[in-house]
């Protein structure tokens, strides 16, 4: 018989995540400064912020406030795409959202892998964006043909790893032994190999097609190539960056600092350049360097419905329009008054945005409140009697314009490119072997079940009178 006590995912999520963070620190220093200045500005800010530090007191737990929110990878197959589903799986970590990059002139589209039930994300929300290469946009059909032949050849996971899903598939979970032997397994996974697996030749083309085609196919398997802390105060660690010796990206994406958060905030700080060695077919050692990995910090804020995330879109495009931010930050200033003053437009109060249908709140009964006096099955009257309140529903996933943004100043500024726009979501989850959750249907669903929830507690408290 299997063993049948079980570690939860998310304690394996958890171990993962600690694993990933060690080993980067490790690989990558400049990604240790940023922590340690991510830490100390959370410290700073929950210091000179006593509201703050009572709210988040009081809903999370305050010495994990800044460790790792998410991570990311790059496949270059549908197969490894698909066993990277069950990989996460066993940490409870399931396929949300999808994401197409190639109209930003990023050959990959993606999803992210994160918990979705709120007392798993709450436990650690630790998530992993995770892209596939789309070797149908390089134009070149002979480079298109070798760079599918070394992702044929390559075997992302050990032996060992993929008996590890097997049994957690086979028994409905893993022993704390095995757990721990899955962590170490799947984590050499992403780790970085300085030695090459195509020679110095083949590189150079891949990074003249693309340099994120060179970053997937010339390695062994799918480094790590950032991980994101949470900050509370993003504009003081993007500020804070050079003082520390690290370059941050120009802007910071996504929406400008407002009073009433939404959606997703994050900058990097920019890609280090590493070495690497290439052995030529003569079996001629040489080196060269490769610039893909770098350290991220974000903030998140509300989760938008379809008609504030149209709102947002149409804001942020206008932004752009007005002030395209340079690569070389001489129009950071610029651009974030164009990003202020456009987003004068959408409004900055949870109850504005709450009646303008804007974004998704969290309903609750206050204990202490009367709904005697209340209409029966009325959530507005109930808010307004102050039997029920609302709380802003927390943005767990990604914004395709910021990740192209990320992906664009870490790839070099020189490798803008213009992709035909080819959305495939169809194509995605055949690769994947799944569907992906609708983020929105999602959020809607926790916003629905809590007003019902709100109802039901309310009718029982009336009858109970
Ligand atoms: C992923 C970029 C996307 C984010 O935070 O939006 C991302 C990549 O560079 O591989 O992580
Ligand atoms: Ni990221």
């Amino acid at each position: 018989m299997e063993d049948a006590i079980f570690v939860a995912p998310h304690t394996i999520r958890s171990a993962f995540s600690a694993a990933m963070s060690a080993m980067y620190r490790e690989e990558v220093p400049a990604y240790g400064t940023l922590m340690k200045l991510v830490g100390d500005v959370n410290a700073r800010t929950l210091d000179d912020q006593p509201e703050l530090y009572a709210s988040l007191e009081a809903t999370e737990t305050l010495d994990r406030i800044s460790e790792e929110r998410h991570g990311a990878i790059r496949l270059g197959t549908e197969a490894e795409l698909a066993m990277m589903r069950r990989v996460f799986a066993v940490m409870g970590m399931f396929p949300v959202g999808y994401y197409d990059l190639s109209e930003a002139g990023v050959p990959v589209h993606a999803t992210a892998f994160r918990p979705v039930d709120e007392a798993s994300l709450k436990i650690n929300p630790f998530r992993v964006f995770t892209s596939l290469l789309r070797l149908d946009l390089i134009a070149d059909p002979e480079l298109r043909a070798a760079a599918q032949e070394m992702l044929a050849a390559r075997r992302i996971f050990s032996d060992a790893a993929l008996a590890l899903v097997e049994k957690a598939e086979r028994s409905g979970g893993l022993s704390q032994v095995d757990g721990a032997r899955f962590v170490g397994e799947v984590l050499n996974t992403f780790r970085w190999h300085e030695m090459a697996s195509v020679d110095q030749a083949l590189y150079d083309r891949l990074h003249a097609a693309h340099r994120l085609i060179a970053d997937v196919v010339s390695f062994k398997g799918p480094h790590i190539n950032h991980l994101t802390p949470r900050t509370l105060d993003i504009d003081a660690v993007q500020d804070e960056m050079p003082g520390r010796g690290i370059v941050p990206k120009a802007v910071i994406e996504g929406p400008p600092s407002r009073a009433c958060p939404i959606l997703l905030r994050q900058t990097s700080f920019k890609a280090i350049e590493e070495r690497v060695s290439f052995l030529d077919a003569e079996g001629k050692l040489s080196s060269g360097s490769h610039t893909a990995r770098f350290g991220e910090i974000e903030q998140r804020g509300i989760a938008l419905t379809p008609k504030g995330r149209a709102l947002y879109d149409r804001l942020l495009n206008e932004a752009r329009a007005n002030v395209r931010p340079a690569a070389d930050a001489s129009n950071a200033h610029a651009y974030s008054t164009a990003l202020e003053d456009s987003f004068e437009a959408f409004p900055d109060d949870w109850d504005a945005i709450r009646r303008a249908g804007l974004g998704y709140f969290l309903y609750t009964v206050v204990p202490a409140g009367d709904p005697s006096k209340c209409p029966e099955g009325d959530i507005e009257a109930l808010i307004k009697a102050g039997a029920v309140r609302f709380d802003p529903i927390v943005y767990e996933d990604f914004l395709p314009v910021s990740a192209a943004g990320i992906f664009q100043s870490n790839l070099g500024d020189d490798a803008v490119q213009e992709f035909v726009a080819s959305p495939n979501q169809k194509l995605f989850e055949a690769a994947l072997g799944s569907r992906v959750l609708s983020e929105f249907d999602h959020y809607a669903g926790i916003e629905r079940a809590s007003i019902g929830q709100c109802l039901v507690a309310v009718r029982a408290m009336a009858a109970a009178a």
